[in-house]
Parts: structure tokens; C-alpha cells; sequence
């Protein structure tokens, strides 16, 4: 039996995390077992890369330190949890996965493709999303939610420049493989983004049971 792999993704306060819970509990109401986990982190040790990734410092993180980073949390993430869940037949509904790099370090900080996919391969071998479902919403409504929470984090100071690159490069990936990606206008109202995530339910509960 093998579990089905379904990502959240989108730019700064898209509403991923919120959106998960809502999804969570639609497919647990169904009979579902689902398993809630987020990147970077997602188990002890990378979630103290996390830390290392978030944290605002005043030494520069070169963008090939942040890149590998990422990628040493996921390579913690997906033996200690992420394949064993699926080995196990679970839903895994996670916070973030690789096409967060390709938008941060690719769209944000610039670092080629073809690199991030060499690391792709090593860390992830085939495994890929089974279905991802992205966020949509214009940068500066995305910097408002995140900033009435308060202190920013290293990434989320970064300028409009960079989240505009971000946004550009999931809209660009959800465009080149349709078959994968779910778009979802994140800027409406909580309950049009709900209504949009219903509409999906029927697909993601067929291949859940698939
Ligand atoms: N990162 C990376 O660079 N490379 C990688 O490979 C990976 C990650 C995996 C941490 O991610 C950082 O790691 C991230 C990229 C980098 N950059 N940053 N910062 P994160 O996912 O933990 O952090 P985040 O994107 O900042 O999460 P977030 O801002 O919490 O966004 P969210 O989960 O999408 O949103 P939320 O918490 O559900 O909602 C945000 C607020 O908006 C909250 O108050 C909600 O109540 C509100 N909200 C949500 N939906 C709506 C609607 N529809 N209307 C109005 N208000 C809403």
C-alpha cells in the first residue's frame, strides 16, 4: 500500500497553514489517516535547521549554505517521517516541499535550476508530490498578513523584488505541469478559499482511495 503525497505551497501569508488544518479534518471526517507536517523541519533535527534558516543574523547566509540547508532538513524529513508514512498508506499533507526551493532559492535568490534539481535527485531519488496545491496572491497582500503577526523572520524581510520572484517562479511550475498543480486564489475571503479547496475534495478523496 502506498500513501498519497499532497504539498501546500504559495508566497508569504497565503494561508497554507491555515488551509491545511481545513483540509486535514475534511479528509480525517472521510476516514482518512492523515498526517500533518511542515518544511523546513518536520522532525527534531530539522526543525533546528529551521531555526538555522529563519533566524535573522548579521553574518550573511550565502545562498548555497541556505540551499543546502533546506536540503539537509528535507533528507531528515523524508527518512524519519515522510516515506514511512506513505510506506504505511498515509495522507501526507506538508507545509512547503522542493517546489519552496525552486521558488526561494531558484525565483528569490537566483541559484540555477539544473542545481536544485541535482539535489532534488540525490535527496529525493524519484519521490515527488503526488498532487500540490499552490496559494496564489499578489505580493503586498501576502506581506500584510505576515506583518500584523509581528517580528519578521530572515526570509520574510526580504524586499518585494524577491517575493515577486517567488510568486513568478510557482506560477511558472504550476504552469509547465498542469497535471500536478492545484491554483488557488489565496487573495479571497477564508470562505472562497475553503469553497475552492471543496471543490477538489472529491479528486483528492478518489486518489486517496485509489
Ligand atoms: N523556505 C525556503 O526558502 N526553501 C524551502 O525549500 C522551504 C522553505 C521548504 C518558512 O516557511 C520559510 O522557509 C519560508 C520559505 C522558506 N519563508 N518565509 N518566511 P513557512 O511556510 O513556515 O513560512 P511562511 O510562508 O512565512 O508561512 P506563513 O506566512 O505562516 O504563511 P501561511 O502558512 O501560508 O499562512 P497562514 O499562517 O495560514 O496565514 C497567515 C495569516 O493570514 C493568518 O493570520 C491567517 O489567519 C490569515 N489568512 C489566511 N488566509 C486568509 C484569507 N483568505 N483572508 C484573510 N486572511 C487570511
Amino acid at each position: 500500500m502506498s500513501g498519497l503525497f499532497i504539498t501546500l505551497e504559495g508566497p508569504e501569508g497565503a494561508g497554507k497553514s491555515t488551509n491545511r488544518e481545513y483540509l486535514a479534518e475534511h479528509l480525517r471526517s472521510q476516514g482518512v489517516d492523515v498526517l500533518l507536517t511542515r518544511e523546513p523541519g518536520g522532525t527534531p533535527l530539522a526543525e533546528r535547521i529551521r531555526e538555522l534558516l529563519l533566524a535573522p543574523s548579521e553574518e550573511l547566509m550565502h545562498p548555497d549554505t541556505e540551499l543546502l540547508l533546506v536540503f539537509a532538513a528535507r533528507a531528515q524529513h523524508l527518512a524519519e517521517v515522510i516515506r514511512p508514512a506513505l510506506a504505511r498508506g498515509t495522507v501526507v499533507l506538508c507545509d512547503r516541499f522542493t517546489d519552496a526551493t525552486y521558488a526561494y532559492q531558484g525565483g528569490g535568490r537566483g541559484l540555477s535550476v539544473a542545481r536544485i534539481a541535482t539535489l532534488e535527485q540525490f535527496v529525493q531519488g524519484e519521490l515527488r508530490p503526488d498532487l500540490t496545491l499552490v496559494f496564489d496572491l499578489p505580493v503586498e497582500v501576502g506581506l500584510a498578513r505576515a506583518a500584523a503577526r509581528g517580528r519578521l523572520d530572515r526570509f520574510e524581510q526580504e524586499g518585494q523584488a524577491f517575493f515577486e520572484a517567488v510568486r513568478q517562479a510557482y506560477l511558472a511550475r504550476a504552469e509547465a505541469t498542469p497535471e500536478r498543480y492545484r491554483l488557488i486564489d489565496a487573495a479571497l475571503p477564508l470562505e472562497q478559499v475553503q469553497r475552492a479547496i471543496d471543490t477538489l475534495l472529491p479528486e483528492i478523496l478518489e486518489r486517496c482511495r485509489g
